[in-house]
């Protein structure tokens, strides 16, 4: 067995290696080829590092665990398991044992509360699958200018997924839950290490969480869901930010006030009326401010990396990913001449309204210099990525379109 001081060691020593012949050429591709635009420290900071099961990715910080997944695994519309992204608010985090697990569903607004193993909440709901992208709030923070603070991300806090679960409205109607609920609240095993540190405890809309494909998840992609990610369940809300995917789910509660506290209020807050965000989360707004909700139409190009040099006369396949809160994408458009003229690019197949989507448009460069690429997405509703930052304190909701420049040769 592998310790996991031996994992770090030899995650550092391939790194230092520079051209490591032993860690995948992808990988390096991807430190080196991180975003122009990060800061400074968030390009030197970029380690490689393997946590125990998982692939090496992007360490931003150690503890608590906080993981990037490498632009490489973005090639494809599912995120393997062993390469998702890990975030982490809080240190303490249990390595949970099936037979000791149990769910708790009550709340004051709910009429009978009851208890779950993992067996019983596989066997006694309808199992439901969705695909969806799981995708932090702040992802792309590392590239606000002015810069905030938090988790200096680059693109890759994300990920794609097919999640299979019990529909939590199915599990809430079982513990009796009445009408004067209105919000469901998730508690997961994880928790401060000082007391100082508030208990990371979200909530959700309750007519959120009665759509079909709200989940109590316990399979990612087929496989059981991995320690990082969650295990052995997880709460899955497609199209809104991650930070309401409480994982190591043991207490849901159907409250019949709003929840309180600091990871509600002031935490994960946007200014009112700056983003094209449409699902409203009423108990919880302000006169300044509100929760972020959905997510909003965004891109990520994973094909040519920034500064590669092509061949003039050569065909060179521009691809990427594309995604927004649940609309569905309409159409990619890329420009190949730095913003001046844009064309539709293909669709890859759609996985569902919730999932990454493919996209690419072949092109041959018919002259050398320096070229720019970009790429913008268009959702079924019509609404479209920035090409101004949106500011905001917090540093979320980045869907700038990308500029990767090339040299033709
Ligand atoms: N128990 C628990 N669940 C959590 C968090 C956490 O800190 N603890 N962080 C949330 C946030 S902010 C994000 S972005 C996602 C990340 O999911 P992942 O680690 O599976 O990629 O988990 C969410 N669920
Ligand atoms: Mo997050």
């Amino acid at each position: 067995m592998t310790t996991r001081r031996a994992f770090l060691k030899r995650g550092a020593g391939l790194l230092a290696a520079g051209t490591g012949p032993l860690l995948p050429a992808p990988l390096f591709a991807a430190i080196a080829d991180m975003p122009p635009e990060l800061p400074e420290g968030a390009r030197e900071s970029a380690v490689l590092d393997a946590l125990p099961g998982k692939l090496p990715l992007i360490k931003r910080t150690y503890r608590p665990p906080n993981y990037e997944t490498p632009l490489a695994y973005f090639g494809e519309a599912f995120t393997p398991n062993n390469a998702f992204f890990v975030r982490y608010h809080l240190a303490s985090i249990p390595e949970v044992n099936e037979a000791d697990w149990r769910l708790r569903i009550g709340g004051e607004a709910a009429t009978s509360p009851f208890e779950l193993t993992l067996s019983q909440l596989k066997k006694d709901f309808e199992p439901f699958e969705v695909a969806a992208v799981c995708q932090c709030s702040g992802n792309r923070r590392g590239l606000f200018q002015p810069h905030v603070p938090g988790v200096e991300w680059g693109p890759g806090a994300m990920g794609n997924a097919k999640w299979r679960g019990a529909r939590l409205r199915d599990v809430l109607a079982k513990a009796g839950i009445g009408k004067d609920a209105v919000e469901i609240a998730f508690d997961g095993a994880d928790r401060p290490v000082i007391a100082q540190t508030p208990d990371f405890v979200k909530s959700i809309p309750a007519w959120k969480a009665m759509e079909e494909s709200a989940l109590i998840a316990w399979e990612m992609n087929g496989a059981p869901l991995p320690h990082w990610n969650g295990y052995p369940a997880r709460i899955v809300v497609p199209g809104w930010t991650a930070t309401y995917w409480v994982k190591h789910i043991v207490s849901i509660n159907a409250l019949a006030k709003p929840l309180s506290g600091f990871w509600m209020n002031p935490a994960y807050r946007i200014p009112k009326g700056k983003f094209p965000q449409v699902d409203r989360f009423v108990s919880q707004e302000t006169d300044v401010n509100m929760p972020i909700t959905e997510m909003v139409v965004n891109s990520l190009l994973t094909n040519p990396l920034p500064g590669q040099r092509i061949r003039r006369g050569t065909v060179l396949e521009v691809k990427g990913i594309a995604w927004d809160g649940g609309y569905g994408i309409y159409r990619v458009e890329v420009s190949t001449d730095g913003g001046r003229s844009w064309q539709a690019s293909e669709l890859g197949p759609e996985h569902g309204r919730y999932a990454f989507r493919l996209f690419s448009l072949r092109f041959t460069p018919g002259k050398s210099g320096k070229l720019a690429v970009m790429a913008r997405a268009i959702n079924r509703a019509g609404a479209t990525q920035t090409f101004e930052l949106i500011h905001n304190p917090a540093g979320y909701h980045h869907n700038v379109v990308q500029r990767v420049e090339v040299e033709i040769v």
